[in-house]
């Protein structure tokens, strides 16, 4: 990359969105361009395939020295603790999301940042929130201690846009599905496993109820999403942070027959846990309509082609004793 050229950060790139997220904007922008953080330094692609950083975001010194000694002009604000996680600590919740995402604002802000990606999810959503078909603008009544930092977080992003004129964007992400790094302590997370051990065992345990539906996404349709937001032409913009995504809303019920259509002595029971009250408060369906107008999202993949192409993957690793115990 050129020497005037600005570099992008990302902050919680070891995770499940993170890790691809890298790897799409290494291939698009050249691997050098793209600076991976983590809480934790992990081993593999995401370190060996360009320059990666140990980050604390609740650091804001440190925060600021990386995005001074890269010059970075884009950041991927990915870091956060998720749903269930959350609600084992709320305290440190409100800590990583709250003052992380407070801490990248405020750098951005003096430190010339042109543009922030931070993602929101539909667990800003609630009880009170209409569940099928949920509007962009509607009642936010999020009753984890992650959705209230996604809500309060969207507020915050649309203050540095409104008050600093800040170019930050997000949308609010359903379930996501992937092949390659395992979510950690999420609420829709089931929707991942269940494949996993389908392949392995021929069996899975959901811990939601057989009947709960929610949005869902697979991950090429998230990536794209960000990098499609990323590249919007901002003035036509009407929304900033908060953009409702979706792909498609299934039942547990409904996976489970989707991966019998491909493993027909596939069994699946249902022991629902604390994350199933989780699941009850979140919609059933989204609305998407303001992100199609304002920015041309449209997603690929629905649950029969998510379905083939990761039994696909996970069965071909399996063969090849790479998929774990
Ligand atoms: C979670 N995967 O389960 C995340 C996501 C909509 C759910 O935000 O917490």
């Amino acid at each position: 990359m050129s020497k005037d050229a600005k570099r992008i950060l990302m902050t919680g790139a070891a995770g499940q969105i993170g890790s691809e997220l890298v790897q799409a904007l290494r291939g698009k922008h050249g691997s050098d361009s793209v600076v991976a953080t983590d809480i934790i330094r992990p081993q593999g692609e995401l370190t060996a395939s360009g320059p990666f950083e140990r980050l604390d975001v609740t650091d804001g010194p440190a925060v600021a020295e990386l995005i001074r000694k890269y010059r970075i002009g884009t950041v991927y604000h990915m870091a956060a603790l998720l749903s269930a996680s959350g609600e084992k600590n709320p305290q440190k919740a409100w800590e990583v999301n709250m003052k992380g995402l407070h801490i990248v604002l405020e750098a951005a802000r003096e430190l010339g940042v042109a543009r922030v990606f931070s993602p929101s999810s539909i667990a800003v959503f609630g009880p009170a929130t209409p569940r099928e078909r949920t509007p962009q603008d509607t009642v936010l009544d999020p009753t984890t201690i992650y959705g209230v930092t996604k809500a309060a977080g969207e507020m915050l992003c649309d203050y540095y846009v409104r008050k600093y004129g800040l170019d930050v964007r997000g949308c609010r992400y359903p379930g996501i599905v992937s092949h390659q790094t395992l979510p950690g302590g999420g609420t829709t997370d089931y929707a991942v496993a269940i494949y996993y051990e389908a392949v392995k065992f021929g069996r899975y345990t959901c811990f939601l109820r057989e009947d709960t539906r929610l949005p869902m996404m697979y991950m090429p349709d998230c990536l794209k999403c960000a990098l499609d937001l990323m590249e919007a032409d901002f003035g036509r913009l009407r929304h900033h942070s908060n953009f409702n995504v979706t792909a498609m809303s299934f039942t547990a019920g409904e996976l489970a027959a989707e991966i019998r259509r491909h493993i027909p002595s596939f069994v699946c029971e249902y022991v629902p846990d604390f994350r199933q009250e989780i699941a009850d408060s979140w919609p059933a369906s989204i609305d998407d309509g303001a992100a199609r107008e304002e920015w041309g999202w449209k997603p690929d993949c629905d649950l029969a082609a998510m379905t083939a192409d990761m039994l696909a993957v996970l069965g071909k690793r399996h063969a090849a004793g790479r998929l774990g115990a």
